[in-house]
């Protein structure tokens, strides 16, 4: 690397939910940043991870899914996933190649809208089809592929696996050409501008979706209410509340007996564990707040939205 050579911006990860962005972004990184979860609506929040290599430094936005937004939740998802774009350098679609493959109508009933926005927005952009892994025979992959190219001729596609690797250093070397000759802008060992205490709070929030069924997730929130360190044990002491909407989601987030709640505390204390190196103690709590995702104050104040 020379300085003349070396590049560093800004990219922002954009698509349906459930397309695999955060499963992208944790890839590349070799480091789990974003959640993941086989629901939709996982992410909420424009989440950075940063790739520093001798050649370039990627600063990966990665977005909430965009749906069709229904509710002040939801419009505050959609939202900060367009809003990601208009600070991006490159921009990256991420779709779930297994779902269209063989299936034009879906394709296009998906791709169509944003294709018509991203054009307008003049961003230099990629369609990454993820999920490839799924898609037997290849014959399938090549049919997809000309779905795509008859929607959207000229662009660029690029299919992947987040989960297997396939592909991803033929989309790492195309976003390099999307991003601007620049010095590093954030220091090299940085992975992410989220703090640590965010990062737990998405990992409590994780360990509730997996063990939660259907839309209750989607009406849960987590919040730290106190993070004391205590250096001389190695030792940090975390209470964190998860609030639901509905009164009769909170007896199944606690589960018979507790069991639930017990099981979310112990995988996300191992996980903050990991995070944060040293001992962790970590106290939950469930509090019912009726109408929290029309709440626009508190879901501000939960970092969501602006
Ligand atoms: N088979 C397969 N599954 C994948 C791949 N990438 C992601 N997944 C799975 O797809 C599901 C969704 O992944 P996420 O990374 O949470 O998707 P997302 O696009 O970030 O979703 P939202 O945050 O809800 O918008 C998870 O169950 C992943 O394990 C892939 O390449 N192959
Ligand atoms: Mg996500």
């Amino acid at each position: 690397m020379t300085q003349s050579t070396y590049k560093a911006g800004f990219i922002a990860l954009i698509g349906p939910p459930n397309a695999g962005k955060s499963t992208f972004l944790n890839a590349v990184l070799g480091e789990k940043i974003a959640i993941v979860s086989p629901k939709p609506q996982t992410t909420r929040t424009s989440i950075t991870g940063i790739r520093t290599t001798a050649e370039e430094q990627i600063v990966f936005l990665d977005t909430p899914g965009i749906h069709a937004a229904r509710g002040k939740l939801n419009r505050f998802l959609v939202d900060a996933a367009w809003g990601a774009v208009q600070e991006a350098n490159g921009v990256v679609l991420f779709l779930d190649g297994s779902k269209y493959a063989g299936n034009a109508k879906a394709l296009e009933r998906d791709l169509r809208p944003m294709a018509a926005k991203l054009g307008t927005l003049g961003v230099p952009m990629a369609v990454a089809l993820n999920k490839v892994d799924q898609i037997k025979p290849k014959e399938r992959l090549l049919g997809l592929l000309a779905d795509c190219a008859a929607l959207w001729p000229g662009v660029e596609l690029v299919p992947v696996s987040a989960r297997t690797g396939e592909g991803l250093e033929t989309l790492l070397k195309i976003i390099r050409e999307f991003l601007p000759f620049s010095p590093p802008l954030f220091p090299e060992d940085q992975l992410s501008t989220a703090s640590v205490r965010f990062l737990a709070s998405e990992i409590i929030r994780e360990k509730l979706f997996l063990g939660l069924e259907q839309e209750l997730p989607y009406n849960v929130a987590v919040e730290i209410e106190s993070w004391e360190e205590i250096p001389e044990e190695n030792m940090t002491m975390i209470s964190a509340t998860i609030y639901t909407s509905k009164n009769s989601h909170k007896g199944m987030i606690v589960g018979r007996q507790g069991q639930n709640l017990k099981k979310v505390g112990q995988l996300a204390r191992q996980e903050i564990k990991g995070l944060l190196g040293g001992k962790v103690h970590l106290e939950l709590w469930v509090k019912v707040r009726e109408g929290w995702t029309e709440d626009g104050q508190f879901m501000i104040s939960l970092g969501l939205g602006s």
